[in-house]
């Protein structure tokens, strides 16, 4: 079969990796399509694109901000013509529906458009100097050299949640894609530089996490560094580039409760619940997994939301019909596996699915069965750790202040939904669930660009995406003008 050879980007040219390793990007649904061979990169050629991107960033910090802004909005006004061939190209990367992936094209086109307006903003602080005829004020500065390491499940809407805020305050970037999922981000730079943004600014250096992501995190010339991805992964970003002072927003893991009540409208409590668990194939760090249900509408719930999770056709993203793809690749299905183990041994029900499908068109690719498991605890393991597949328990409680303190039992915080018509318990829930997101009567996902995105506890550390994403990639500088032409000396001089 022939397909495709893509380069790394540095510095403006394509280039193949340094060692000529590559690794093949495969189809998750269909095995025998190649979608192309991508640079295997390592510490050398990371060292090249964070050389390139230093270089860069001596011209690109004095662009003025509005100027930069429009290479964004271009880009975004491109991705909205590329958006169907994006899509294509994306579901055949990594599975999930056409339906989701045009979606995620159209959320790095919202954030194209969303950030494009923050050139004309970057807003800073005057303020009163407790001097006379004294100036005081605090502007933002880039950062530098920026790391960019993405994943795989939004490969085209996350990088653009780190790429364009970066960009617009005037940052160089170095990204590393997903090792499945390198061509959306391809698809994306190459938008960018069509919409005139000049070489060096952004360098892509595919490759592994060991290849080249630990050489980005440890790079010197590296100011700071966004990841995404899962929380183990994210503490060892976090540790080691401590050694080197660097800044890093870390998104992960969650573990995210959809809380039904007995007054909730149960239909749209049970499509909120199927979209939000079996959607990208449950592979969202906002998908819901755990399902807590009031005893009152327990066993009506329960029976419902299998009936419609066996329903599900699951099969190839690019047939239209079909409402589930693929997992990305074989080490996703064997954990969706593991998880089925224990929460059985754990004494969890599986109430439906809980095996990979290997039979007809299914035997090419990845595929596991949409999951229910019933008579699960807050205490075991299922209820606690993060599956990322398309595996959901149910739990239930009696009180509503139970089902708080479950929803908050876990190390995650990411999104959380409370279904309900009793205005008293959601804004009481608003205030009390342990999470960066909260819906009412809606999924646990669906964020929206320009609200902030992330999440507590071992979610993330503090930083946010979408509305806070330019606080990360800026620094502040304070800055005095004395215009008295005397020598006037600060806390000494206008003391009493
Ligand atoms: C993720 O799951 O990693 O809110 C991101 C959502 C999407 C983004 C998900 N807009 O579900």
């Amino acid at each position: 079969m022939t397909y495709p050879t893509y380069h790394n980007l540095i510095g403006g040219e394509w280039l193949p990796a340094a060692s000529g390793k590559t690794i093949l990007n495969v189809n998750p649904a269909d095995h025998d399509d190649i979608v192309g061979s991508f640079p295997a990169s390592d510490a050398e050629d990371v060292n090249r694109a964070v050389a390139a991107a230093k270089k860069a960033f001596a011209t690109w910090r004095l662009v003025p901000a509005p100027k930069r802004a429009e290479i964004l909005l271009r880009a975004g006004i491109l991705l909205q013509q590329r958006k169907e061939q994006f899509a294509r190209d994306m579901t055949r990367e990594m599975g999930k529906v056409l339906a989701e992936t045009r979606g995620d094209v159209q959320e790095a086109i919202d954030e194209a458009f969303y950030v494009a307006g923050e050139g004309r903003r970057l807003f800073g602080q005057t303020t009163p100097s407790e001097l006379q005829n004294k100036f005081a004020m605090s502007i933002r500065m880039p950062v530098g050299v920026v790391g960019l390491i993405t994943p795989w499940n939004f490969p085209m809407a996350i990088p653009s949640w780190k790429l364009f805020p970066a960009l617009v305050s005037g940052n160089t970037c170095v990204i590393k894609p997903a090792t499945d999922t390198p061509i959306s981000v391809y698809n994306l730079v190459q938008t960018l530089v069509d919409a005139g943004l000049p070489a060096g600014v952004v360098n892509i250096v595919s490759g592994s996490g060991s290849g080249a992501g630990s050489a980005l995190v440890e790079h010197p010339d590296v100011r700071a560094i966004s990841f995404t991805g899962s929380s183990e992964v994210g503490s060892h970003v976090a540790q080691r580039a401590a050694a080197t002072f660097k800044p890093v927003s870390l998104e992960m893991g969650g573990k995210n409760a959809q809380i039904v009540l007995d007054d909730a409208n149960l239909e749209l409590a049970l499509d909120g619940a199927l979209w939000g668990s079996f959607g990208t194939t449950g592979q969202r760090c906002t998908a819901t997994s755990r399902i807590l249900l009031q005893k009152g509408i327990a066993a009506k719930f329960t029976k419902e939301f299998v009936a419609r999770a066996k329903a599900l056709k699951i099969g190839n993203g690019l047939d239209e019909s079909v409402q589930v793809g693929p997992q990305v690749n074989k080490s996703q299905i064997e954990t969706s596996a593991k998880y089925v183990d224990i929460a059985s041994t754990d004494g969890g029900k599986i109430l439906c699915g809980g095996h990979a499908l290997t039979n007809g068109d299914h035997s090419k690719g990845t595929f596991f069965e949409p999951t229910v498991v019933g008579g699960v605890t807050h205490t075991m393991r299922i209820a606690r750790e993060e599956v990322f597949g398309p595996v959901v328990s149910l739990l239930e409680f009696d009180t509503f202040e139970q089902a708080i303190e479950i929803a908050n039992s876990i190390d995650y915080g990411l999104s959380t939904a409370l279904y309900t018509k009793d205005v008293n318990r959601a804004f009481t829930a608003i205030r009390d669930l342990e999470a960066g997101i909260t819906y009412i009567n809606a999924p646990t996902i669906g964020a929206e660009v320009h609200l902030p995105f992330g999440g507590v506890k071992h979610t993330g550390n503090g930083h946010r995406e979408g509305n806070g994403a330019i606080d990360f990639f800026t620094t502040w500088k304070a800055v005095y003008v004395d215009y008295s032409d005397k020598l006037q000396r600060a806390q000494i001089d206008n003391a009493e």
